[in-house]
């Protein structure tokens, strides 16, 4: 069982500054990167341990996303590709928080393995994946703290008696998509991931889109009216130029094998800010910056008005496409015309919803398409969703992890957050439906689009190619999608407070619980404004309280985000 000595001596050599005490955060640990060897090594450690006791290979992710180049983290990858499920987090936060080695070992053995492992090891002969060969994937962004991180991650896995394998500079997406894979092995995965098999991602996603792009519309196979534009072949299509603001992140590299491949249906990738040209990861460029910020990124000075633009975060799991405004008489800076993860998700939530409508009524029996949205949803789009699509809504607190879960509840279950992460996830029950019905071109449509878009996670490649799809099938530009309805002015304000932890919150985060009296508050200044709508709640992420307002001009926006954050200081 649990080899004491050798965790207590590889443990030593990652000791946890005094002073530090990470907390499991929205999207796991996070802080400058000089704090965390200790917190990597124990996230080593614990994932191998979650190998062994689920007897599948699990994966590490060591990156901090979209926040700044010092800064890192750590993200644990179970089986199925998913997040390590939210009970396990208060023992993650436990164990990075000893303060010795000999505490890492008790609550590794007392907390983690508990009496799981001598129980395993009596089955371990029935179970389909053996300890030894038990793999933890490890990926990293492009990060100069990675290589060091990496070792620590490897060290810990290692010290449990696991295999570690280091996957190298991969996307956030493509770590849980090869851990995925790794456990629901294609015979490529069936000796275990000792190669990672990077390729078997990009064969399924690029795979599935080019044979999409070869396929005629389903509504014209299907009998339909359709419109004829598509019917006629890929060849005399305009080629389209897709310019990418890639973050000065590992979704540069990443992308790479796209531009062949998508040059040869017409769409011309030009990468920006892929870190040749010297410039920051995450600094004045990528998603959270042009979302945040509405103004195009880094790079993009020779980029048109009006050109079809998107962006990656750091680790490439989030997408937002944006096109530049003309500038201001007199030089200033245009701004953009942003298509945030609002509209990402309506756009896929209106084309899953046209091919559902064209399947065989035996199909469809029982089946239920859902939409996924927070709190800062636009509240232009939730009325899209409901009044214009008629679609089952449901709003969960802010993270990745409580949409994921909600959109699992559905048989199309589609999520995306406002910052652009998101997905479609398709339930098995109704993958199987469509193969039985698979002489439906809608429903062979929908199956490709099961493999284009990453079921494990957000992924921006595969939303790049999902968003390219559609707009192609419909024949829009930027334009005509951003149409689909207005976004309400918004405005988003941080607030640093003493202790944000006063604030909780409740109903998805849309009301505040405590303070007494302040939703009130809150609510009594929201009525003054036509449209408006308001929310205070704490970071999961950063030591802040966020403000987020929406109104029917953008100056009411920016008032009612001031009063209300008033009211919260
Ligand atoms: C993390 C989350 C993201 C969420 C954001 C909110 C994941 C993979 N990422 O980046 O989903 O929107 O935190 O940050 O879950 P906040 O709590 O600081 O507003
Ligand atoms: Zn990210």
């Amino acid at each position: 069982s649990l080899n004491a000595e050798a965790v207590r001596a590889a443990s030593s050599a990652f000791r946890k500054p005094p002073d530090f005490h990470p907390s499991y955060g929205t999207a796991g640990f996070r802080a400058d990167a000089d704090l965390l060897a200790s917190t990597v090594f124990r996230c080593g450690l614990l994932a191998a341990a979650r190998a062994l006791l689920l007897g599948a290979h699990t994966g590490l992710m060591i990156t901090a996303s979209h926040n700044p180049v010092v800064d890192n983290g750590v993200k644990m990858v179970d089986p199925d590709g998913g997040m390590m499920p939210q009970s396990f987090e208060p023992v993650a936060a436990e164990l990075a928080n000893c303060a010795n080695d000999d505490d890492v070992v008790a609550v590794l053995r007392d907390r983690v393995l508990g009496a799981a492992l001598p129980a395993l090891a009596a089955s371990a002969s029935a179970s389909p994946q053996q300890p030894q060969h038990l793999t933890v994937l490890v990926g990293h962004d492009t990060r100069p703290s990675a290589p060091q991180l990496l070792a620590a991650a490897l060290s810990g896995v290692r010290a449990l008696g696991v295999r570690a394998v280091s996957c190298g500079l991969v996307t956030t997406p493509q770590l849980h998509f090869l851990v995925h894979a790794a456990n629901h092995g294609s015979s490529r995965a069936a000796d275990g991931p000792a190669a990672p098999q990077l390729q078997l991602y990009y064969d399924t996603l690029v795979g599935a889109f080019l044979q999409l792009s070869q396929r005629p519309h389903a509504e014209d196979l299907n009998g339909g009216a359709g419109s004829g534009a598509y019917g006629s072949g890929t060849a005399e299509r305009k080629a389209v130029v897709l310019y990418v603001d890639c973050a000065n992140g590992v979704g540069a590299q990443q992308l790479g094998p796209l531009v062949p491949a998508l040059r040869g249906v017409g769409i011309e990738l030009q990468l920006r800010n892929t870190g040749a040209g010297g410039g920051t990861l995450n600094l004045g460029c990528g998603a959270d910056y042009v979302q945040k910020e509405r103004m195009p990124p880094s790079e993009f000075g020779d980029v048109p008005a009006g050109a079809r633009c998107c962006s990656l975060d750091g680790d490439a799991d989030r997408l937002v496409y944006f096109s530049p405004l003309a500038a201001a008489a007199g030089g200033g800076g245009g701004g953009v015309s942003l298509l945030d993860g609002d509209k990402v998700s309506m756009l896929a939530a209106a084309y899953v919803r046209d091919l559902m409508g064209q399947l065989p009524e035996e199909a469809l029996r029982g089946i239920r398409v859902c939409c996924v949205q927070t709190a800062y949803a636009n509240g232009a789009s939730t009325a899209y969703l409901r009044d214009v699509l008629q679609l089952p809504a449901v709003c969960t607190p802010t993270g990745v992890k409580f949409l994921h879960e909600a959109a699992h509840d559905a048989d199309v279950g589609i999520y995306f957050e406002s910052n652009g992460h998101g997905t479609v996830l398709f339930s098995q029950e109704l993958l199987k439906r469509l193969r039985a019905v698979d002489s439906n071109a809608a429903a062979k449509e929908l199956l490709l689009l099961a493999r284009v878009i990453n079921q494990t996670v957000g992924d921006a490649i595969s939303g790049i190619l999902l968003v390219e799809h559609i707009l192609r099938r419909k024949g829009w530009g930027l334009p005509e999608w951003q149409a689909l309805y207005s976004d309400l002015p918004s405005r988003q304000v941080k607030l640093k407070v003493a202790d944000r932890a006063i604030i909780t919150t409740a109903d998805a985060e849309r009301v505040c619980v405590t303070p007494a009296g302040l939703q009130d508050a809150i609510a009594h200044i929201v009525q003054e404004f036509p449209q408006g709508r308001a929310f205070a709640r704490p970071s999961g992420t950063e030591d802040a309280v966020r403000v987020y307002a929406e109104a029917a001009t953008q100056q009411a926006a920016d008032e009612l985000a001031r009063r209300v954050a008033q009211v919260v200081y």
